[in-house]
């Protein structure tokens, strides 16, 4: 039985209100959908934890991370990429407190014995900067993708592969871990939108510089 209920807002939006249960309180906070049918065939398979990590944590992962970034430039020009205005790096070895981060990570997103794909990837998002929808490569990458988000907070829509009508809308707050596993994975695109249209349920969400700090498995 269900726990929830939702409500049609303005512009056709479906949102979780009234909610008897923890979980889909929590939900209500970070997911938004243009329909009942989209959220049941997510459910359990999008995870948004908001304030996985401390604002200490936050720092002494910005305190590694950003010397290497500032030496490189943000990539604008490629019109077909991906991503627009990013930089990015890889990172395999990590100071204490930000191994613990990552052993929490560990914990909570992935299935039990699935082995990682070696370095975090990180991914820096100028404040002009996007990711347009995609599916991560199936070859590279397993049924779990999971992100850090610092600096900023933002909204990675997603939209199934089979049916561009229907999105949901996770609100990624800074310091949050999101998780993607097995259908919202591999059947839809995710990207991350742009400050213009960086909206939750009818709200701006100001996109300011972004980095991701993302874990993946390896295809089992
Ligand atoms: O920045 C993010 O959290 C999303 C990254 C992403 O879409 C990807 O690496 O495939």
């Amino acid at each position: 039985m269900e726990s929830f209920h939702l409500t049609r807002e303005a512009g056709g939006v479906i949102r979780l209100k009234e909610l008897k249960g923890l979980q889909s309180t929590e939900e209500c906070r970070w997911l938004c959908a243009s329909s009942r049918e989209i959220l049941s065939a997510v459910r359990g398979l999008v995870e948004v934890r908001q304030n996985f990590i401390s604002e200490e944590e936050e720092k002494a992962l910005l305190k590694e991370l950003e010397p290497g970034l500032r030496k490189k430039r943000y990539e604008f020009d490629h019109w077909d990429n991906a991503i627009h205005g990013f930089r990015e790096t890889e990172r395999l070895q990590w100071g204490d407190v930000c191994e613990s981060v990552f052993r929490r990570v560990r914990e909570v997103a992935f299935p039990k014995g699935s082995s990682l794909l070696g370095p975090v990837h990180v991914l820096d998002l100028d404040k002009a900067g996007y990711i347009k929808p995609h599916v991560d490569s199936v070859k590279f990458c397993g049924s779990t993708i999971t992100g850090l988000s610092l600096l900023s907070d933002s909204i990675m829509r997603l939209v199934p592969e089979n049916n561009s009508a229907e999105w949901l809308n996770l609100l990624l707050s800074r310091r949050s871990l999101y998780i993607l596993r097995d259908d919202a994975r591999f059947k839809y695109t995710h990207e991350i939108l742009k400050d213009e249209e960086s909206f939750f349920s009818g709200q701006k969400v100001p996109r300011h510089r972004r980095i991701s700090v993302i874990c993946r498995n390896l295809p089992g």
